[in-house]
Formats: C-alpha cells, structure tokens, sequence
C-alpha cells in the first residue's frame, strides 16, 4: 500500500484517510476545482468548516466528483465544524453546513474551537465588543456545547464528533463531563509548533490528532530551515512532502491547503521517514522552544481565558 492510502481508525471504528484537502483560507472560486480535483486524484477526505465560509463551493466540488461515478459518498470522509457564534444552536448549525454542503451526512462534526461567541453580536462570525474584544459567550462551556454535539449521533446526521484547537486542559475539562471520548482534536501542528503535550495526551486518550497548517503560517521559516531542507535531500524530496510526512511518522492525519492542481497532486508524495529524520527535526523543534522563537501552544483559544487558566500556556 502506498504510504499516501494510509488510514488510521478512529475510536467510532470507522477509519480517517491520513492525508486531506484543508481547504482553510482557499480563494473563494477556486475551492470546487481544488475538491473535485483532489478527489479525482486520490484524495478521500475533504475537510471544511462553516466559518471558512466554503460549503458550499466544496459540496459543489464533491457533487462533481460523485456524478463521475467514479467514486460514491461513503468513499469520501468529510469533516464540517461548529462555529464559535453557533454553540447554542448545534443541530441548527449542522443542518445549515448540511445543506450548504449537499450531504445528508458529515463524517466528523468537530467544535471548532473550545469557547462561544454571542450569537447576537454585530458580527455574525466574528462579534467584537465597542473596545474591541471578543465578545463571548460566557453561559456555555465548551462542555454544554459538546454536550449538545453528543446528541447529534443519534440523528444520524454525524457520523463522529470531535473538537478542534483543544489544549490539554480543555480536555482535561471535558473528558470527565462527556460520554463521547470526541474522535479527533484538530490543531495547528508543525515542527514549529509541535504542540507534543497535546500530542501525547490524545493518543493517550485516544484521540486522533489531525493537523492543520503543516507547512506554518504565511512566511513560515519551515520550508527554508537546515534540518527540514537536510531530510529532503537524504530523501530526493521537497521540504513540503518532509513537512507533510512528518504527522505520518507521529501518527496524525495531516490537511494539505491547496487550490493549485500540481501542489494538489505533489502532496500526495508522502514518504516514510525514520527515527534519524525525525531526531533532526525534533532537535530544530527544540532548539526554537528554547530560543522561544515561536509560541509554544496556541491556546488559550484566541488568547481568551474562558473560565480557568490553562496550564499548558507559556
Ligand atoms: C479560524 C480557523 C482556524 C483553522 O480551522
């Protein structure tokens, strides 16, 4: 099996191909494309969210690839999530991404991030407060509205549900106040935020970490950096398929962002890296948290501390 046709099992039983088209900050126009595309080269598994502001285009991108007849619903493995400003209206929230989507059900459900947002601010993604804060949603927990998601199951219209941008502590939180161990924890992994502890605490749990932003941010320093630039040289690879085989080698899913047909296709060149390659990165990983080059984690969520310190934060 090629390493790119890599599944791992979630803790439903159903399975999460490795690689997925993160379709984050995608150029409105061009997402449809990038889905039916991606698809019809091999990808499985299409990741959006309702804030992203993209259903429908990726449902367009989808229904062109199923009429093909290439390839059927149950062959694709879609993950939607739950905007901040929609915590109190979770099954509302799911039957919009649905219908923006086309679908009659999400493979994964995630809250996309572990805090709520007033629902009657004066934006309906982002409300701000006149200084200019968050103006958040202090009635509901990210348990309450985890709470809400576990019913969705029942409907049928979720197949899983998880979360995404949880620190240790928000798990630590949740955990004991659900019945659903949530099937994946979506954070923001590269070498430069490793994010380890979170790592190690949902395989402990069993919880499947999905990486968004493996390549970093707009100007990351990943792709020019000695040891990321040393492994694709011993490997005859770019930096970019290192970066991407990188969360194989840790046992996470990764989504490849891209609207391009040939950096589509080129990210479905993982490889298998070994413990030497992973040593070099993990020392450059190190090497920047001791030079506190970048920030450790990214949480509390949007710099927000929602009720109770986080720990994790330094
Ligand atoms: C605000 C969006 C973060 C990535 O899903």
């Amino acid at each position: 099996m090629a390493i790119v046709d890599t599944r791992y099992k979630l803790n439903t039983g159903a399975e999460i191909p490795a690689l997925g088209l993160g379709t984050w900050q995608s150029a409105p126009g061009e997402v449809e494309k990038a889905v039916s595309h991606a698809i019809f080269v091999g990808y499985r598994h299409i990741d959006t969210a309702a804030c992203y502001q993209n259903e429908e285009e990726v449902g367009k991108g989808l229904r062109e690839a199923f009429a093909s007849g290439k390839v059927k619903r149950e062959d694709v493995f879609v993950t939607t999530k739950l905007w901040c400003t929609y915590h109190t209206r979770v099954e509302e929230a799911l039957d919009l991404s649905l219908k923006k989507l086309g679908l009659d059900y999400i493979d994964l459900y995630l809250m996309h991030w572990p805090l709520a947002m007033n629902p009657n601010g004066n934006h309906p993604l982002f409300p701000k407060l006149p200084d200019g804060s968050r103006d958040l949603d202090r009635s509901h927990s990210h348990v309450t509205t985890y709470k809400s998601m576990e019913k969705l199951l029942a409907t049928g219209k979720v197949k899983a549900i998880g979360v995404s941008n949880c620190s240790k502590r928000y798990l630590e939180e949740l955990l004991p106040q659900v019945s659903v161990v949530p099937a994946v924890n979506q954070i923001e992994n590269h070498p430069a935020l490793p994010q380890q502890e979170i790592v190690d605490f949902c395989k402990e749990k069993g919880i499947h970490v999905t990486a968004y932003s493996p390549l970093g941010s707009t100007g990351s320093p990943l792709f020019t950096a000695e040891p990321i630039v040393e492994v694709a040289k011993r490997k005859g690879v770019t930096p970019a398929t290192v970066l991407l085989s990188w969360h194989l080698a840790r046992g996470s899913s990764v989504l490849a962002k891209s609207v391009t047909p040939s950096r589509i296709e080129a990210n479905r060149n993982l490889i298998q890296l070994d413990e030497s390659d992973m040593a070099l990165i993990a020392k450059y990983s190190d090497d920047l948290a001791s030079r506190k080059a970048f920030q450790r984690y990214v949480y509390p969520p949007f710099g927000v501390d929602f009720g109770f310190p986080d720990k994790s934060s330094s």
